[in-house]
């Protein structure tokens, strides 16, 4: 017993060692490359007090069931009164970590704050859910956890980016770099060689952008540019985005025509940024020198 408190207080140590070891190495590695993974949008499942609670699913796939959850509080009450936004109160995306199997849907709250949706997965793999909401009174979240779904994995490699994506017998382009400084994407529907000019409300607008950094699927926050109203219903539907750094990006637009809800996917790549505009750029913009990890892990 006393060995295994002898032990115990070893492996204290040595994580002292090492949290210490980490600390030098962040002091002697200057800011050339941002903190990326602690900070990354949407990848924790605590923020302000607020919890996505662990998910309940299937755990194996084709085995039909329901995908369960509560948000609580920082009492550990679960959140019963939320904001509507975009339609809903809360927003469910789901895709596995290479990017596969996107699925967005509303779930159902029930009195109590449980909030659930029929389910099963078509694959195994390890995914990723993001719940999207704001507790009433508060600002909006983006929380997430995990899932593993029993299986043998054969994970896709992230498409190559292209400005073209076809769904469902439509085709949709890309216009618009994605950037860290922000930018505006524009995307235009067409059917048969023939722009979509009937595209018919989604979620309070005529499309809704999800897009998440490929290496990490860290969550972008994307603020749609049209309005239901104001907006003419397509071809064209217009986002503002901005990366938090470079790399590869995944984008799903969904989009309603013809009753259904379809959803077209990008690859959106984000390169270094010109150094030309000088300033701004407080990380050494005139040190290009020394090698970026290109070596994706
Ligand atoms: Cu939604």
């Amino acid at each position: 017993m006393s060995d295994r408190l002898k032990l115990a207080g070893f492996g204290v140590a040595l994580v002292a060692v090492f949290a210490v070891a980490l600390g030098i190495g962040k002091l002697a590695a200057p800011d050339s490359e941002p903190a990326a993974p602690a900070a990354a949008p949407g990848l924790a499942d605590s923020a302000d007090g607020y919890t996505l609670t662990a998910i309940e699913a299937p755990g194996e796939p084709k085995a039909p069931g329901a995908l369960r959850f509560r948000i609580t509080d920082r009492d550990g009450a679960a959140v019963t009164r939320f904001a509507t936004r975009h339609d809903e109160k809360l927003h469910l995306i789901v895709v596995r970590s290479d990017g596969a199997g996107y699925r967005h849907v509303h779930p159902a709250m029930s009195p109590d704050g449980v909030w659930s949706i029929d389910w099963s997965w078509a694959e195994p793999g390890s995914y990723r859910v993001f719940a999207d909401f704001a507790p009433e009174g508060a600002d909006e979240l983006v929380l997430s956890r995990t899932v593993e779904v029993a299986g043998a994995v054969a994970p896709q490699p992230v498409p190559p980016p292209a400005a073209v994506a076809r769904v469902d017998g439509y085709e949709v382009t890309l216009t618009g770099d994605l950037s860290t400084a922000g930018s505006e994407l524009r995307f235009t529907v067409r059917r048969n060689g023939a722009p979509v000019t009937d595209l018919e409300p989604y979620l309070g607008a005529y499309a809704h952008l999800v897009a998440l950094r490929a290496a990490d699927l860290a969550y972008l926050h994307v603020h749609p540019e049209g309005e239901v109203g104001r907006t003419p219903p397509g071809p064209e539907v217009a986002f503002h985005a901005e990366a938090p750094s470079t790399g590869d990006y995944l984008l799903y637009l969904d989009f309603k025509h013809g009753g259904r809800v379809h959803t077209a996917e990008f690859t959106a790549s984000v390169a270094e940024q010109p150094s030309d505009d000088g300033h701004g750029n407080e990380h050494g913009s005139g040190s290009g020198e020394h090698g970026h990890g290109h070596g994706h892990g």
